[in-house]
């Protein structure tokens, strides 16, 4: 059987962490293995959401240009999936130029049919930045629960989605300019005239997830109404429209088109032109979507009407949208500094282990918490001491007793046939949920198998038959070995590198004749020749104890005065909430006092107190020095409260007692670019992660060269 995988593009406009990672591209690649696995024909496509406000937004905070910042995070992301053996046959972009032909080609084509309208709509534009904004650059209080930092688009606070119109004081998140509303000409896509065939196709998915299925019906049920999709703005595929040349192509209308064109670009570089049809246009090929949670009204309504308008491409078969991966109950997201990113984690745990845990708690029903310390526990508990050390156990068995093992000769008594059916039941339970895209609770059905192998393996008491029936013995021990090599088969999408590596240790012969097929599920004529070896993986050991030895406060300047006896330094008096700290610092040649007075910085309050030229310094302020010029930090939300704690990472500091410089240099304090913002940021176990007061980050106050130190 052919199937088509496609998996949401991700914005490259930061990191990737393992909220995405949970989200959508694990299951999906889990998926991918396993239906290559079992034979069938897999195409499996995501690539870089390169255009639309998410980039330029990122690239307007550093800077820099939208397609520099794009393809910057194109490449990490490649990464980032490659370190997790999430493996894409096109991992494609949107600037790619044969995705702008085969946008203009959709576009065109609802053109001529007459499914687009130009309609007249208000907008907001800036006087200040002589243009017209994106939703998403105007922000203002939320008219529903007035969050004060509500964007036009959306509020995060709340999660309603808005009109930049309803906020209350809108200001452009440029200049900070209130905008004017000012009427601009769009082209509207007709999704209305598809309500009555959206509600007949959904009526045959009552395979769904109740998520998508019952979020979907009431959406169409809601009404559906036309959507523009043009924007004012300069980064996006141009509207091949006379009139329109100052205006592109809506971000989500041309990157849903972005898996037609990537199977067409995938076709081209393998020679075979017209590849892509059969996913397209064969009826009998099914199309499998995974994505977060809100994107689901792009994937089950858009995207589809968007085919159902081209008329003759195939409709998703599958759409799987997982909720949320929380971090201590927060979303993650990078720009909060909450959680891990791909790179963080993958240094300091093998990405077979990160597989494994993330696999075991998909978000698939709910939302669900990621922790460090279950990490930790289930890969211990679970994939060492149960699979790990069973392989161990039997191999070391046999290779210990110098036992040959095949199946010849091999008698199975009713346990033996007991123990074969109940993994055969097994596999296919977690064939099953696989099939269904839901993989936590194919995991569950692994576990139960590797749970049922230790115990046959200890209720056959080899060491005990070795001595009185040693024909039993072998045949036991044979089975054992069948067992391993199905938990293999069955952990192979999951764990891939593990899989193999176990294979070898058991020296299976299917494995060596025809690496991962399904046939690794059948008994029959196994052969084995187990290899010695240590055990074939290390414990995790992440979590000896809170290395955040910094007491990091904010404080706000009140007083500056010179040192009397030294020309660059200051003395300052400043605010910590529930002290008063008298704080000299080496500032004299980089900032005026009245630049400073009022100033909120980080303080380092448990450092030991030093005379600096006979003057008390009771902490230090933490300023960034990039050879050049020196710039204090500062909290990025300037209304972070004086004494507030400043926590490195998830960590609040470990309370142990006061500290000298020489540990401050320990935690590695540097500016640099943070999920898209220049940021402090620390190093924890190996991971680089920010600052972070209540949430937001600490960033330099002044424009330094990153990445600049921190002292
Ligand atoms: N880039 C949203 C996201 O990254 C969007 C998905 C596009 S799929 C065509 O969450
Ligand atoms: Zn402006």
């Amino acid at each position: 059987m052919k199937i088509l995988v496609n998996c949401a593009l991700p914005y490259a406009n930061g990191s990737l962490h393992l909220g995405h990672v949970a989200g959508a591209y694990l299951n999906a690649d889990i998926f991918v293995r396993f239906q290559r696995m079992n034979g069938n024909e897999v195409l499996f496509i995501s690539g870089s959401d390169e255009y639309g406000t998410a980039i330029t937004i990122a690239a307007d905070r550093l800077k820099v240009s939208p397609g520099k910042i794009a393809d910057k995070y194109h490449r990490e992301h490649e990464e980032s999936f490659r370190s997790l053996d999430i493996v894409f046959d096109l991992f494609s972009r949107t600037t790619y130029q044969e995705h702008e032909n085969t946008v203009k080609e959709f576009f065109l084509d609802f053109y001529h049919k007459g499914l687009l309208v130009e309609r007249s709509m208000v907008s907001p534009f800036c006087r200040k930045c002589d243009r017209f904004m994106p939703d998403r650059y105007i922000e203002g209080i939320c008219p529903n629960c007035g969050f004060e930092e509500a964007r036009g688009d959306q509020c995060d606070n709340c999660g309603r989605t808005l009109d930049p119109q309803e906020l209350k004081s809108p200001r452009c998140i440029i200049c900070g300019e209130t905008p004017e509303f000012r009427e601009t000409k769009h082209m509207f896509f007709q999704l209305e005239r598809f309500q009555d065939q959206l509600l007949q196709w959904i009526g045959t998915k009552s395979f769904w997830r109740h998520n998508v299925l019952s979020f979907t019906r009431n959406f169409i049920k809601s009404g559906l109404k036309e959507r523009p999709i043009t924007r004012d703005i300069e980064w996006g595929v141009p509207v091949p429209l006379q009139g329109y040349e100052h205006k592109r192509i809506y971000v989500w209308f041309e990157a849903l088109i972005g898996y037609v064109s990537a199977a067409r670009i995938y076709s081209e570089k393998m020679g075979e032109e017209n590849y892509w049809k059969e996913f397209y246009k064969n009826p009998d090929v099914k199309v499998y979507h995974f994505m977060g949670k809100d994107n689901i009204t792009f994937h089950t309504i858009i995207w589809p009407a968007m085919l159902m308008a081209r008329g003759d491409y195939n409709l998703p078969y599958m759409v799987t949208a997982n909720e949320y991966l929380t971090y201590k109950g927060k979303q993650f997201s990078k720009s909060r500094g909450i959680g891990f990113s791909v790179d963080e984690i993958i240094k300091v745990v093998p990405k077979d282990y990160v597989r494994y845990y993330t696999a075991s708690i998909l978000p698939e029903g709910a939302d669900t918490d990621f922790t460090l310390e279950e990490l930790q526990s289930k890969v211990n508990t679970e994939l060492i001491d149960k699979f790990g050390n069973y392989v161990h156990r039997l191999v070391s068995f046999i290779t210990n007793n110098k036992l040959q093992i095949s199946s010849q000769g091999v008698i199975s008594d009713d346990r033996d046939l007991e123990a074969m059916s109940f993994a055969e039941d097994k596999i296919r339970a977690f064939s099953g949920y696989v099939n269904q895209t839901e993989i936590k609770k194919a995991m569950g059905e692994w576990l139960e198998l590797v749970k049922y192998a230790n115990g046959y393996f200890n209720q056959s008491e080899p060491w005990r038959l070795i001595k009185s029936d040693r024909n039993k013995c072998i045949s036991k021990l044979y089975h054992s070995l069948v067992l391993a090599q199905y938990i293999c088969g069955i952990s192979y999408p999951v764990i891939p590198s593990t899989s193999k590596k176990v294979l070898e240790i058991i020296g299976s012969s299917k494995f060596r004749e025809t690496g991962f097929t399904d046939n690794l599920f059948v008994k029959e004529n196994s052969e084995f020749s187990p290899v010695k070896t240590d055990p074939p993986f290390q414990k995790l050991d992440l979590l000896e104890k809170n290395p955040n030895c910094l007491d990091l406060r904010i404080g706000q300047i009140k007083e500056v005065n010179n040192h009397s006896n030294a020309d660059k330094l200051y003395v300052l008096k400043v605010d910590l909430g529930y002290r008063e700290a008298q704080i000299v610092a080496g500032l004299r040649n980089y900032y005026t006092p009245d630049e400073l007075v009022g100033m909120k910085i980080v303080v380092v309050d448990n450092l030991k107190w030093a005379k600096l030229r006979g003057e008390e310094s009771q902490g230090m302020l933490l300023a960034a020095d990039d050879g050049e010029t020196v710039s204090v930090l500062t909290p990025a939300d300037s209304a972070a409260s004086t004494g507030g704690q400043v926590r490195i990472g998830n960590l609040g500091y470990n309370s142990s007692g006061k500290i000298d410089m020489e540990q401050i240099l320990k935690m590695k304090l540097q500016v640099e670019e943070n999920d898209g913002i220049p940021a402090a940021t620390a190093e924890i176990d190996g991971l680089r992660v920010p600052l972070t007061v209540a949430g937001s980050k600490v960033v330099s106050q002044k424009n330094v060269k990153i990445p600049a130190s921190v002292r």
